[in-house]
């Protein structure tokens, strides 16, 4: 007969058996354990995997996908982070912001704790210690954490996406100093997903550090590590210790083999602008003889001022990537494909699965999906041979399908990526997916203007649901479903932080856009993907002031003749539009601007001078 209930006694050997010494992590998962109602405990890290994926494949939880590779679905209606579920709690009413759907602790915590009680009734409670830095980072001490999850499979992710096991936690020099994730996944078919009945809660208690996610066993809702404890609860600490940033931002390197010189980027770009694609980049075949691009991260950087050299370092806390599969291919993403090869251990969930050969694909992997459908099955697990004449025509993979891959699988990952001190930042750059306005990069020298240019970042809105043609969603330093605390706040933290860097040492700002279409046949008037090197090696040579630019009232943009075109083509006229300033679409856009920030409270003095500031050059400007 089942056991009802973790024996006390055998929850004891459990965590001895693993070795988890921390008594403070000890009494955390006591308590739960109790609360929940789990009938077993398990303590796993990086070298449980092999044992866990055995377990998953005999359970059926996981299926295989070629040598080392493997798939999994999700529960048909949990297949994406949601974002109205998701609340920052804390005991501050100051920290009520506009975006981080902020409620009173006292409310929340009970809540949700009571509809986790016995809700992993005959269920494992693994529980995963983790490290959201690397090793020896001076940031480590708020990258520890350490998750409860009932759901093997969240543990598999976790492993991938963290460093995990117990030694993160057992020489802690405050045993209690983590952060407490409880990942619950409840009853997935009686939970009203997207109904007025909605049942799900994904909390964030940022001023206790305690994470409480119930309802789900996908992506963001589930990895507790990734999203709830990378970005919101160390976006909090970040800003109450004013120690550092932590931003949904991507990391690269470039090196110019030549000089030996590498410059560091990382930015902002909000769902679905290409900043996986833009992370994983490949040097353009014209170019690569002479620059190398190395990967860093392509989801979060946590920012530091390091006193020894005034300069601004900044880390990647994740140590896998969870990319989504939906059009990766060789030309979009070559890069991405290396990082899910054989052998990598990836983990995909939602694409589309062949149970005959265990081959996987989504749409865009290649132009038509397999002719022979035989054994294909859509990401609900439906046989496409048996689709009904209605269904023919749906996706085989769900958009937001995934492949989750360590970094060290990705073929241009860069040799120190695990350094503790993080690499020195050259330059911040924000970018949206914009049909017109915005050109294809303009530099930003000012520190006030680059964070007020990361305050106003938006795309495009896509279907009329999400807004209005023209006008862009704001998404601040694309940051929006991950703030934690008033913008207004988090907008001196910015000046704080980044003005905290030596003069001659601080990032340059840009922001850049690779999406602009010609109004008239609408083809893409930059080719993107590799090319956009160009436009960065371009902003890095502006910052040694080895080019000049033009200046515009909106920042500097390359003059014609500067960026470095070699073996690219792109017509004269598509080259000037690109790198243009429309006058009259930036003057509608600075009244859209207005009204976002004045949502803001307490928003600095600096930055409505800033935007004062660009709105009269805009003003000056000839039509
Ligand atoms: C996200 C992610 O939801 O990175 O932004 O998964
Ligand atoms: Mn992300």
């Amino acid at each position: 007969m089942m056991k009802t209930r973790t024996d006390s006694a055998d929850l004891e050997s459990a965590l001895d058996r693993a070795g988890l010494i921390n008594p403070a992590v000890r009494d955390f998962v006591r308590y739960w354990a109790d609360h929940t109602g789990a009938s077993r405990v398990e303590v796993v890290g990086a070298t449980d995997d092999a044992r866990l994926v055995r377990e998953s494949l005999a359970a059926g939880e996981i299926q295989p996908a070629g040598e080392d590779r493997y798939y999994a679905r999700s529960y048909a209606k949990d297949t994406a982070r949601s974002e109205e579920r998701t609340i920052v709690a804390t005991a501050r009413p100051g920290d009520k912001g506009v975006y981080n759907n902020w409620h009173p602790s006292g409310e929340l915590r009970p809540l949700v704790t009571e509809l986790m009680r016995d809700a992993s009734a005959g269920k494992t409670m693994y529980v995963v210690p983790y490290l959201m830095a690397p090793p020896g980072s001076p940031l480590a001490p708020y990258a520890v954490g350490v998750e409860l999850t009932d759901h093997r499979t969240v543990a598999l992710h976790m492993i991938r996406m963290a460093r995990c096991g117990v030694e993160y936690v057992n020489d802690l020099p405050e045993p209690g100093r983590f952060v407490r994730g409880v990942h619950v996944t409840g009853d997935l078919p009686n939970l009203g997903q997207g109904t007025p009945d909605d049942q799900r809660y994904f909390v964030t208690v940022a001023d206790e550090r305690t994470i409480l996610h119930y309802g789900s066993s996908y992506g963001g809702n589930a990895l507790l590590g990734k999203i709830a404890h990378g970005l919101r609860q160390a976006s909090y600490d970040g800003w109450v210790s004013q120690e550092f940033l932590a931003e949904q931002f991507m990391l690269i390197g470039i090196t110019d083999k030549q000089t030996g010189r590498t410059w560091h980027i990382c930015g902002g770009f909000p769902s679905a602008s290409g900043k996986t694609n833009l992370a994983m980049m490949l040097a353009p075949d014209g170019l690569g003889d002479r620059y190398h691009v190395s990967f860093y991260g392509d989801d979060i950087a946590w920012l530091q001022l390091d006193p020894s050299d005034g300069r601004i370092y900044a880390i990647n806390p994740e140590f896998g990537v969870f990319g989504v599969a939906k059009d990766t291919n060789e030309v979009t993403n070559p890069t991405a494909l290396g990082s899910v090869a054989p052998g990598t251990g990836v983990l995909f969930t939602n694409v589309a699965y062949n149970d005959l050969t265990r081959e996987v694909w989504w749409e865009g992997r290649t132009p038509a999906p397999p002719a022979d459908v035989t054994g294909w099955r859509d990401w609900t697990g439906q046989l496409i041979s048996e689709r009904s004449a209605d269904d023919a025509g749906k996706p085989w993979a769900h958009p937001n399908s995934r492949f989750t891959t360590t970094l060290a699988n990705v073929p241009n990952i860069a040799a120190d990526f695990e350094n503790p001190r993080g690499v020195p930042i050259d330059a911040i750059i924000f970018g949206g997916r914009t049909r017109d306005r915005e050109p294809l990069i303009r530099a930003i020298t000012d520190l006030a203007e680059g964070v007020y240019d990361g305050l106003t970042l938006g795309a495009e809105a896509t279907f009329a649901a999400e807004g209005v043609e023209g006008q862009l969603r704001y998404d601040p330093m694309s940051m929006r479903p991950f703030m934690s605390y008033s913008e207004g706040a988090y907008a001196a933290h910015w000046l704080r932080i980044i003005g905290s860097a030596a003069e001659a040492g601080r990032p340059i700002f840009a922001h850049v856009n690779w999406f602009q279409r010609d109004s008239e046949d609408g083809h893409f008037l930059w080719p993107g993907y590799r090319d956009n090197l160009r436009a960065l090696l371009w902003l890095m040579q502006l910052k040694e002031g080895s080019v000049q630019g033009v200046p515009t009232p909106v920042g500097i943009v390359p003059a014609a003749g500067e960026l470095d075109l070699e073996g690219m083509s792109i017509s004269a006229a598509d080259l000037e539009k690109v790198l243009s300033i429309d006058a009259q679409r930036w003057r509608e856009e600075m009244t859209h601007r207005e009204r976002h920030l004045a949502q803001f409270d307490g928003l600095p003095e600096e930055i409505w001078a800033a935007h004062r500031r660009v709105a009269a050059a805009i003003d000056a400007l000839p039509d």
